[in-house]
């Protein structure tokens, strides 16, 4: 029997993009990049308006989806790392009550810094793994393995409509099973050095592009997807191309969702979209990530739920380190003992008195950041010194660095306590 009927133990299935900041999609308000596919599910979904990662960066993203916990518990901190043997994973929750647990696409959450095999111990306890370790090569000729295979096998289209195959066939397998599923699909796009398909690449191609306040034109991209070294692109190009790659990803994420109507699971599997981080985008004369601006630290957030109807807004702050207790609570799964977020399911249902959290914490090896309503503090890693101080309200695009203003010391000093606090408990629950 198909599980596709409604009960008490939805399928889940979560989708991310790499390096896909909510700044530029069309659902969050960007006025040119085309999302149509990913608007119409944030439309039927509960929308987090505002998610931040915890940490703007691949591996450390990765180490806190998959444990519920902070870097500075898990360690994780920097690409290249793995998930300490002794943390309980979302897929090792997942596989005790029942479900299968499948992963398609890059995982990049190991020691291994080229495009490799995933060794079994390094899969996060998931059972059915087709993917790859790291990597990036233009989005064209990627290479995965599938299952127990070492064999290379090579992604012979554009690796976003590849990837898209493989997770329909996967979702075949899994419809035909007599039990729920938990399956988790990581597109490597929009991640630079940006390759989209032409017909993608021309609808932004010599067009005016709508840039960001704080774009700097003189920034040059360089280094990633076989770039030679010597090779640079503007800020022109660098966005037509990215901007590109986002609407072919948008289209193929649309493939995907047919698919899960095709089957008839959409009435009974819960859809996560989001992505690991954004992009700087040239701004403040910065392409990438591992910085706290908005463009590099907002994710979009969108949880289609078979009981919600007609999409809901949600307000509150959200962080990358409640995904993992939120699917379990809205699969109706024990919650992990050792996770830190916050369980937004009754808020994402509706419940009376759901949980919300007040702050939102982001961590990287050199700084740290506490964001309160609109007000945003980045410090040291320790909380010992203030690094910037912004009024999100009044300088959406972060121009104006408050620290140092004797009218902003109150503040600056109540999130200060306020971080330190937060660190000195995560780190006695590390
Ligand atoms: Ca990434």
């Amino acid at each position: 029997m198909p599980h596709t009927e409604n009960n008490a133990r939805p399928n889940l299935l979560f989708i991310f993009a790499d390096q896909l900041g909510s700044a530029y999609m069309g659902c969050y308000g960007h006025p040119q990049v085309r999302t149509p596919n990913l608007d119409r599910l944030a439309a039927e979904s509960a929308m987090f308006e505002k998610a931040y990662t915890v940490c703007p960066l691949c591996t450390p993203f990765r180490g806190t989806l998959f444990t519920g916990r902070y870097p500075v518990q898990t360690g994780i901190y920097t690409n290249w790392q793995r998930i300490g043997d002794n943390e309980k994973t979302l897929a090792n929750c997942f596989n005790e009550a029942g479900y299968s647990t499948t992963y398609v696409g890059k995982w990049h959450l190991s020691e291994r810094k080229h495009t490799t095999w995933v060794d079994h111990k390094d899969r996060g306890g998931f059972k059915d793994f087709v993917g790859w370790d790291n990597g990036h090569a233009r989005h064209i000729g990627q290479k995965y393995f599938d299952g127990d295979s070492p064999e290379e096998l090579i992604m012979e289209n554009h690796e976003s409509d590849d990837l898209t195959d493989i997770a329909c066939e996967r979702l075949d397998r899994r419809a035909k099973e007599d039990k729920p599923f938990c399956m988790f699909v990581a597109y490597q796009a929009p991640h630079p050095y940006c390759n989209p398909p032409e017909e993608h690449l021309d609808t932004y191609r010599d067009k005016p592009i709508a840039y960001r306040p704080t774009v700097d034109h003189d920034t040059k991209f360089s280094g990633y997807g076989n770039l030679d070294s010597s090779e640079t692109i503007g800020v022109k190009e660098w966005t037509e191309r990215y901007f590109g790659e986002i609407t072919h990803l948008d289209a193929a994420i649309g493939r995907l969702l047919e698919k899960v109507g095709e089957l008839g699971l959409d009435k009974n599997t819960i859809i996560v979209f989001t992505s690991d981080h954004g992009d700087m985008g040239g701004c403040h004369g910065r392409f990438e990530k591992s910085v706290p601006n908005e463009e590099a630290a907002r994710i979009p957030l969108f949880i289609r739920h078979p009981q919600i109807t007609g999409g809901l807004r949600i307000s509150a702050p959200a962080s990358s380190v409640d995904f993992m207790p939120t699917v379990l609570g809205l699969c109706n799964l024990a919650p992990c003992p050792t996770t830190e977020g916050v369980d937004y399911s009754a808020l994402i249902l509706g419940k009376d008195g759901a949980p919300e959290r007040d702050t939102v914490i982001m961590q990287l090896t050199d700084w740290s950041c506490i964001v309160r309503g609109d007000d945003k503090l980045t410090l040291d890693p320790e909380g010992e010194q203030a690094k910037s101080f912004f009024r999100l309200s009044s300088d959406p695009y972060e121009e104006s660095n408050l620290v140092g203003n004797p009218d902003e010391s109150g503040t600056i000093g109540e999130l200060t306590a306020l971080y330190r606090q937060w660190l000195a408990d995560a780190k006695s629950r590390a």
